[in-house]
């Protein structure tokens, strides 16, 4: 290749790299020859540091997975490389995931040759090059990705890379999808300069001033102010922003599904976590101001929801979910804006106003803390084993918060048990708790891979259920994390099946026949759930049935972290009684009463 000259596929590797990409999660194929190319010169050359480090991947949702969980972590988007429409089937529910948790990601794809009769380098010489020809490869994932773009002529490739991610970095944030057939990926190009100054991501948007001045005025004037919030903690800043807000007005939070750790759980203000609750949460019925901070699902509001007096004000950077067809909260102003500058400039505009009435904001603090207290001893109370040698799902979160410490990184995917692992893991900084943000299951086998790639000195703790667990392709994501010396300590809540499926048709059908004969979702016969990660990827493995054998069992996995190997722990835990029945229900069945999990069959 003549001086000045490279591959387009060097080239997209290139800028990629410029654009600070440090890894490629890639599943190659036959559409991917300049990109095996180009990494052989550049071993061959000595020069691999300028392109991200491949890390193969040997299944694509876990690829995905993994550049979602680096990116939760480290606020950097990272890229993904699959292969044709197959890669792309492959992806899955993962671009639903990044889509819905507003993760930055890039994603390469090839496309089958467009040349048959040898006209140009990279043209079709396999028979799949025929069956993999579809006529919309990117209609695969349109409706999940900010972009959508083929790159049809190497000359622009790395500006098209730039604003791939520049589009997936801005918010809110998401997956980009580019496409390039194979003679593109081949074709010489001039090489050009790094362009990576000229793509920075849109900056923060502030609040209208009269927006802050109406939101600081209604917070100062409420008897019982409240923020609801989600996915807020996405930035640490917002979380440093919404605390001393809240502390300046004695505002309590609530976190409704969360999938990032908003506000530490051991703030005096922090009044607990809502799910899929059918029952309706007194202090949500209580405030006369309600700010929702970034939130997808601030409550359910067939069951749960703010006083119709109640004055609601949504603050996001996607502040009417333009990307859901059904969503609405009965907001007076709805505001999008980064949440950290937005918090910032509501609390200036409280100071500014005098703040509110300083004996009024110390007896609602001092009230908000007791029942913040109170909730504490509450689950404290749970966490006690019941004393017949069984681990029940508050204990096992509660032995595995004290023997991983609070600079742990941990993932959620506990399904059913979501809500135990927020009341009792007790997160309190920011960047130590996270979930996919959407509802495909099976991030977290990926993701812990990408988490520990971004945080090579924490360790990583991922909390799954048993039917999530294996959605997460386990040989996979355990072979990567041997491969590439990220291991990280992985806790199944072993109820033997598929909890909420049955869970969901009993708020349904409180009294049908799942209610008497079960579900028929259990995992009969048995997985040998850690055995699948030893096998795989050489992991620590155990199973855990008995109360007092877990903190030793789990102080061991750890210890096999330190040394650099994945742990799995399958632990058995009862089945999760679905949530009391809401307005529509008023037939409540308590499985427990029923004997069995109600989901065997
Ligand atoms: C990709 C995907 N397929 C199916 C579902 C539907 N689904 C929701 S929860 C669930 C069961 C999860 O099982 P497990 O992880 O064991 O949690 P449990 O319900 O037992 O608490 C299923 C199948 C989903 N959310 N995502
Ligand atoms: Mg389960």
């Amino acid at each position: 290749m003549a001086d000045g000259q490279h591959t387009v596929s060097r080239a997209l590797l290139e800028a990629m790299r410029e654009a600070g990409v440090t890894y490629l999660f890639a599943n190659l194929g036959s559409d991917h020859t300049g990109i095996v190319e180009a990494y052989a010169q550049a071993r061959r050359d000595g020069c691999a540091g300028a392109l991200p480090e491949l890390v193969l991947c040997p299944h694509e949702f876990v690829a995905l997975s993994a550049a979602h969980g680096y990116a939760q972590v480290s606020g950097e988007a990272q890229a993904v490389l699959v292969h044709v429409d197959c890669g792309t089937q492959n992806l899955g529910g993962a671009v639903h995931n990044a889509s819905r948790g507003r993760v930055p990601v890039l994603i390469l794809a090839g496309l089958s040759p467009v040349t048959a009769e040898g006209e140009l380098p990279g043209g079709r010489n396999e028979f799949i090059h025929w069956l993999q020809d579809t006529a919309d490869q990117a209609g695969i994932v349109r409706g999940y990705v900010k972009y959508a773009h083929e790159i049809r002529t190497g000359h622009n490739a790395k500006q098209l890379v730039h604003r791939a991610l520049q589009i997936a970095r801005s918010e809110p944030a998401g997956p980009a999808y580019l496409l390039a057939g194979r003679e593109v990926m081949e074709q010489t190009v001039p090489a050009q300069p790094g362009q990576r100054q000229w793509w920075s991501p849109v900056a923060p948007m502030a609040l209208a001033p009269q927006v802050a001045d109406e939101i600081a005025a209604a917070l100062t004037g409420a008897d019982a102010p409240l923020v609801v919030t989600s996915y807020l903690g996405r930035d640490p800043a917002a979380v440093a922003a919404l605390t001393e807000l809240c502390e300046l007005a004695a505002i309590g939070v609530i976190e409704s599904v969360p999938m990032w750790m908003n506000f530490p759980g051991d703030h005096p203000l922090h009044l607990g976590y809502q799910w899929s609750t059918a029952a309706q949460n007194p202090l949500l019925a209580d405030a006369d101001v309600v700010l929702v901070a970034g939130s997808d699902v601030p409550w359910i509001p067939a069951t749960n929801r703010p006083s119709p007096g109640a004055r609601i004000y949504v603050l996001d950077v996607d502040p009417i979910k333009e990307q859901m067809t059904l969503w609405h909260v009965p907001a007076a102003r709805y505001a999008r804006a980064d949440l950290a500058t937005a918090l910032r400039q509501v609390a200036a505009r409280v100071r500014e106003r005098g703040g509110a009435d300083a004996a009024r904001v110390a007896a609602r603090a001092g009230r908000l803390a007791a029942v913040h207290r109170a909730q504490r001893e509450q689950w404290a109370a749970r966490e006690r084993p019941p004393g017949d040698g069984t681990v029940t799902a508050e204990y096992l979160v509660a032995c595995v918060r004290e023997a991983i410490g609070p600079d742990a990184i941990v993932l959620t995917e506990a399904i059913t048990n979501y809500p135990i692992v927020c009341e009792h893991l007790r997160a309190s900084r920011p960047g130590s708790l996270f979930g996919s943000g959407g509802s495909s299951l099976g991030w977290a086998g990926g993701a812990a891979v990408g988490a520990k790639l971004a945080a090579p000195d924490r360790t990583v703790v991922s909390l799954v259920g048993d039917g999530s667990y294996l959605f997460g392709v386990p040989a996979s994501a355990q072979w990567m994390a041997r491969r590439y010396g990220a291991p990280s300590l992985t806790v199944i809540f072993d109820n033997q099946g598929w909890a909420a499926p049955v869970m969901s048709t009993l708020m349904v059908h409180p009294s049908g026949a799942t209610a008497a004969v079960g579900g028929g979702t259990g995992f009969a016969p048995e997985v040998d759930l850690p055995g699948v990660a030893a096998a795989a990827g050489g992991a620590y493995a155990a199973t855990v049935s008995e109360a007092g054998k877990l903190p030793v069992a789990l102080g061991l996995a750890l210890a096999e972290g330190r040394r650099g190997r994945s742990a799995v722990i399958s632990v058995q835990v009862p089945p999760t009684a679905p949530p009391p029945a809401g307005p529509h229900h008023p037939d409540p069945v308590d499985p427990g009463q029923k004997g069995d999990p109600p989901w065997p069959g």
